[in-house]
């Protein structure tokens, strides 16, 4: 089986939210933001815009009948901006048109006068000012302080870690059509289709059960779209509600980067100690997240940022200390991994560091602290298999570590001009939300007279499969083929109380719970056929659309079966729902077991530099990763390239950037640039490890969405180390990603001081 839409993507065909046929006398909506990034408002002028030809409304904060503030975690946010903006490119005003173009007009005509209040871009400067969304917390295992003195080598220092932009190939989106009685149903390119339903009711003052959220697919998600796809529904929901005419709200590219949260940049200070062989003894560390204006998700990010700071090692002492920094930037979000990575980086950072001081690959640390079965992380849970070494293991001898290293070396000492180097990244990543009561998923299945299936989940399709791994599900429970099964949207009136699609675990969840509705609705069929034949129920089984008696054909087929099922007036639809069990986490105390698994790999990326130019290529990057039993392998192995791609980027070209005053300036596709297929490897290899069966993953499989992501943090290691070849880096702070004009100003760290005359103000 393949990717269920991979044909309708391919020919044009599938439809996104503003491809479906317009609704009669559709209008189309716009977003006034802010031109600065904190003040208060004097004085905000929208008659010019409603003197457009085409426009009908134009609506702000005072026009919202419900609450005009809402938020996943606190309520700290309005939908338009009330007296204050707090970054620029918060909504003020909504313009109303009968067309996109004159809606963007309107937006044009309208101005606002701001008296300006200081900017804060970054999260040292805010925490020193005491801008926090919330205390610092801090994550304690053994203790570090008596340790420093007995630790033969010593590292530390600081971290400039940028943020990413989600570029997702759909920008945000929606369609409000209102419906009779005051009901509305909204079309959205949302994560979390519940999430929009409740917010659009809070701001419209509604009951959830005249609100119905409907999502078909995604052009992409990656964690943008888990929080932030709500404003827009909400805005569009009402423009609709007030005007009594369906309405539509589609971002601009340059729109969506401006208004939109992206992966939380932040700034960290790191300790690391070691004994004589290299031992890790300690790690300290502070992350001081850029959460931007407001709360949004940076709280159960920032946790995670927590949980995964000691990754894959086993340090007996550990502190980790973490703060929510507010800035006038837009509110940073959800972005696949969620906090991980940026919580992985700096101890990556430090074990290169005492590598240096101690004279041995990097790796040879890595993999002398990589934990083992028995190992309890700071938080308390334990590690309960050798999985991960095997990840590691498997790379090293598949991939023939050491005579890469040799290959290296060799080549290095014999060029003077490029220089290789490599690096590997092992990954331990937590699959669960860390807020336990969103580990659940429903899932609703039919099946209809004539023998075709539907099945309908809270999974929301972003492009990562999770439709065809429901059909993929069906088809194995059920024992009928992937073609009679259809996946539908995903829908609040089907489905309630839908957890975001995230957090690796759509599949998971949804799947196991479309697996427990097939085997209900199975059970009732398999009562019918045992009566027809005579026999125990549990002697049927049904495989390749043929019902079987104790493993032997009969003559009963599944259309058969459907029908006599029907008339015995047996069910044919079930609803299942799952939630994992044995997993809970107490977020004060910051004590559980908050994961129901792992899912580990091992990256090794190569790259050579080209030490006069500063550019580099990544020649190869070579995975062994945890898969479980995949469900379906194409759509898992997209999973495991896409996320090491954008892993790689992050850390490589993709460069975000704000000025002083909190303009965003990698504000296109012209001055951010992501990885392209040919700035990607040629030589990408992906192995999953064989006979691994996951016991908490539907038939056997594991949550694949995130994980990989951090691979790419191997391609930044490889890069420094290419660069040391050529000459020693010394830096004050470390600074990530190492884009290529980075990469120029370590081979020449003398040049630096000239460069930097000459850059233009960033
Ligand atoms: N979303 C969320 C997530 O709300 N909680 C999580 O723990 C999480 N983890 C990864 C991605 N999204
Ligand atoms: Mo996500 S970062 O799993 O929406």
């Amino acid at each position: 089986m393949r990717h269920c839409d991979s044909e309708l993507h391919v020919m044009g065909r599938s439809e996104y939210v503003d491809d479906v046929t317009p609704p009669a006398g559709m209008q189309h909506a716009a977003v006034f933001g802010s031109p600065v990034a904190h003040g208060n408002i004097k004085t905000l002028d929208t008659a010019a815009a409603l003197l457009i030809e085409g426009v009908s409304a134009v609506f702000t904060f005072s026009d919202i009948p419900g609450e005009g503030y809402f938020g996943a975690i606190v309520q700290d946010e309005p939908l338009f901006a009330d007296e204050k903006v707090f970054f620029q490119g918060q909504a003020i005003a909504l313009v109303v048109a009968n067309s996109y173009e004159n809606a963007r007009k309107g937006v044009a005509a309208c101005s606002v006068e701001i008296e300006e209040l200081p900017v804060i871009t970054c999260p040292r400067e805010a925490f020193a000012k005491g801008e926090t969304h919330q205390e610092l917390r801090v994550f304690e295992k053994g203790n570090v302080d008596p340790i420093w003195e007995t630790c033969d080598t010593l590292v530390e220092g600081s971290i400039d870690l940028a943020g990413q932009e989600h570029l997702y190939l759909e920008t945000n989106r929606a369609r409000a059509v209102p419906c009779e009685d005051g009901q509305i149903k909204v079309y959205s390119s949302t994560q979390s289709p519940s999430a929009t339903q409740k917010t659009i009711a809070r701001i419209l003052g509604l009951p959830m059960n005249k609100v119905e959220v409907d999502v078909k697919r995604l052009g992409g998600g990656f964690g943008g779209k888990e929080d932030q796809a709500t404003h827009w529904a909400c805005m569009a929901s009402l423009a609709a509600y007030l005007l009594h005419k369906p309405t539509q709200l589609v971002l601009s590219r340059g729109d969506d980067m401006r208004m939109t949260g992206k992966r939380h940049p932040y700034k960290q200070d790191y300790k690391l100690g070691l004994d004589t062989d290299g031992r890790i003894l300690a790690y300290e560390v502070s992350h001081y997240q850029n959460s931007g204006a407001f709360m949004d998700l940076s709280n159960p990010v920032l946790e995670r940022t927590c949980l995964h700071s000691t990754n894959a090692y086993d340090i007996p002492n550990v502190r980790i200390r973490a703060v929510p920094c507010r800035t006038n930037l837009p509110s940073n979000t959800a972005f696949r991994g969620f906090g991980g990575p940026q919580g992985m980086f700096p101890l990556e950072v430090a074990i290169e560091k005492a590598s240096q001081k101690i004279g041995v690959p990097p790796y040879r640390i890595q993999e002398l602290n990589l934990a083992r079965r028995g190992y309890v992380f700071p938080y308390g849970q334990e590690l309960e298999d050798d999985r991960l070494h095997r990840t590691w293991e498997e790379a090293k001898d598949t991939f023939d570590l050491e005579q890469r290293q040799e290959h290296i070396e060799t080549f290095n000492s014999e060029n003077k001009i490029f220089k290789k180097g490599l690096a590997l990244m092992p990954v331990c990543f937590g699959i669960s939300f860390t807020k336990t009561f969103l580990n659940q998923g429903s899932s609703l299945v039919h099946i209809y007279t004539d023998g075709t299936i539907s099945v309908a989940t809270g999974g929301i399709e972003m492009g990562q499969g999770v439709s065809s791994n429901m059909i993929a599900i069906c088809c194995k429970v059920l024992g009928v083929s992937h073609r009679r099964i259809r996946c539908n949207s995903t829908n609040t009136s089907r489905i309630a109380n839908i957890s975001p699609s995230a957090a690796s675990a759509t599949s998971d969840l949804n799947g196991n719970a479309t697996i427990i509705a097939c085997q209900e609705i199975l059970a009732g069929m398999k009562r019918v056929a045992s009566e027809e034949m005579k026999c125990e129920a549990d002697e049927i089984t049904i495989v390749d659309e043929r019902v079987y008696l104790r493993g032997d054909s009969s003559v009963l087929d599944w259309d058969t079966l459907v029908l006599k099922s029907y008339f015995a007036r047996v069910p044919l639809m079930a609803h299942g729902f799952y939630a994992p069990p044995n997993i809970r986490f107490d977020p004060v105390a910051g004590w559980g077991r908050p994961f129901h698994y792992y899912t580990y790999g091992t990256c090794l990326i190569e790259v050579t530099v080209d030490c006069i130019r500063g550019t580099y290529t990544i020649n190869s990057s070579k995975v062994v990763h945890d898969l479980g039993r995949g469900i379906i392998p194409s759509v898992d192995l997209g999973q495991v390239e896409g996320g090491l791609a954008q892993g790689i980027g992050w850390v490589t070209l993709e460069e975000l950037a704000f000025s002083d005053d909190g303009k965003l300036l990698s504000n296109a596709l012209s001055s951010y640039k992501c990885p392209d297929g040919d700035f990607l490897p040629d030589d990408i290899q992906v192995k999953f490890l064989e006979n691994a069966d996951n016991p908490g993953g539907p038939l056997g499989s594991k949550a694949v969405g995130e994980p990989p992501f951090m691979y790419g943090i191997a391609a930044y290691f490889a890069i420094r180390r290419a660069i040391e070849a050529f000459t020693p880096i010394s830096e004050s702070e470390t600074r990530c990603p190492m884009t290529p004009e980075q990469t120029l100003l370590k081979l020449y760290p003398q040049a630096a001081d000239s460069f930097a005359a000459f850059s233009t103000d960033k």
